[in-house]
């Protein structure tokens, strides 16, 4: 053991060995500075392995309280107590932080061990640090209260974009409670903002339903699960495919087609499309599955626009994963906005870590969300969007922290 003024260095072959050299020369309350693992020199080259622990007296570090005077300066009375009650915090801190790693380093032996604990504990700690850095500003920039701030902070983390969640908040009746309070008004504002629309399976009139979207969000899947519950509540189903030139895309309709015995036509423009629907007249639901297109593209989405005339089709709905990030978002709903979408369907919501697309999208597209699907399995993973089930997942907590 070496001995410098006030800290002292301890070698040992195991942590435990160390520490319990550490309290028995400097008491239980001593301090642990640091701790690694070392070759102890020898005569013979390297030496052997061994533990080298840095540890002090318990006053170690401590404030010089007596002899600072903060009044000396400016800040007074007022900000003497401050002083004192921030200088406790930290005491308090230290202290706890002290005990919890006395404790949980004394049973660990190997210095990888101990840099695992100690870069976990580091790790939380700056995670804690970062969440409260994050509040702190946004009670800064918005002047916000506590307790709306950490709503606020969770519907942002849940993918809603920053203004819309700072608008939620400052919209809902609050009475300056708690959080839970504060997320109970939410909900209600939420509850009662979230548009839904009835689902096919409930409509009484012949509805001709398109379903449109980028490439590979679930439209083909989803219209298999729409026409199962259809069929399942008594309607009669039909299918129109207008995917014709991509190779496979009207078998994988016309399989769900033949699984469940609903009549199939397949268009490739305007005319083609009266005609089919005529054909289908004894249809109660009509579902268009359409192949997949970028926004980006403008030709391709008016091309899409003559096919879905308004003469025959009653709804679009825009087919949207729930992953979908925000700028993505906004272009995919700019994009097909041409084709005036009537209803936002959402997929994959059994793949998204997040749930705030859904509400951006409402107040992007300006449109009634219909149905939420939560996976591959046709006809199981499909609900008829609620607003109940929609504030549910906005105020869930985001899937990473989970
Ligand atoms: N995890 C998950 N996968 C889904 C969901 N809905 C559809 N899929 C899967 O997504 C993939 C693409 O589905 P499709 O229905 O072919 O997508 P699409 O939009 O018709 O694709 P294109 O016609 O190529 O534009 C398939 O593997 C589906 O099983 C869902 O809710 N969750
Ligand atoms: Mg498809």
């Amino acid at each position: 053991m070496n001995a410098t003024t006030t800290v002292k260095t301890y070698r040992a072959a195991s942590l435990a060995e160390a520490l319990a050299s550490v309290k028995s020369e400097l008491g239980p309350e001593a301090v642990i500075l640091s701790a690694r693992q070392i070759r102890a020199p020898s005569f013979w080259g390297k030496g052997r392995a061994c533990l080298e622990v840095e540890a002090a007296p318990p006053a170690y570090g401590k404030p010089v309280t007596e002899k600072f005077d903060p009044t000396a300066k400016a800040g007074g009375k007022g900000s003497m107590d401050e002083l004192d009650g921030l200088r406790e915090t930290v005491a308090k801190i230290r202290e706890d932080i002290r005990r919890s790693h006395f404790e949980s380093l004394r049973g660990l032996d190997t210095s990888e061990q101990l840099t695992a604990q100690l870069r976990e504990d580091v790790n939380s700690v700056s995670s804690a640090l970062r969440a409260v850095l994050a509040e702190a500003a946004l009670a800064k920039t918005t002047g916000l209260p506590e307790a709306q701030v950490a709503v606020l902070k969770q519907l942002s983390e849940n993918g809603i974009e920053p203004s819309n969640a700072e608008s939620i908040i400052r919209s809902c009746e609050h009475d300056n409670g708690d959080v839970s309070t504060t997320r109970r008004a939410v909900a209600r504002f939420l509850m009662e903002s979230i548009r839904t629309a009835l689902p096919l399976c409930s409509v009484t009139q012949q509805t001709v339903a398109a379903f449109v979207g980028t490439t590979g969000v679930g439209k083909t899947t989803t219209i298999a699960k729409i026409a199962a519950s259809c069929l399942n509540a008594g309607q009669q189903v039909g299918f129109i495919s207008t995917d014709t030139y991509r190779i496979g895309a009207l078998d994988q309709l016309r399989c769900y087609a033949q699984i469940m015995d609903v009549p199939m036509e397949s268009v490739d423009g305007p005319d083609t499309m009266r005609e089919a629907i005529h054909r289908l007249s004894g249809c109660k639901v009509i579902l268009i599955d359409t192949a997949g297109k970028s926004p980006r593209n403008p030709n391709a989405i008016s091309e899409l626009a003559g096919l879905l005339s308004r003469d025959w089709v009653c709804e679009i709905h825009l087919v949207l994963a729930a992953g979908i990030g925000f700028s993505e978002l906004r272009q995919v709903v700019e994009g097909f906005g041409k084709l005036r979408i009537d209803r936002l369907c959402w997929t994959k919501l059994d793949e998204a870590i997040s749930f705030g697309a859904l509400f951006n999208a409402q107040l992007l597209a300006q449109a009634p969300l219909s149905y939420l699907c939560a996976g591959q399995k046709v006809p199981e993973d499909l609900e008829a969007a609620t607003p109940e089930r929609i504030t549910r997942l906005l105020l869930s907590a985001n899937r990473t922290k989970r």
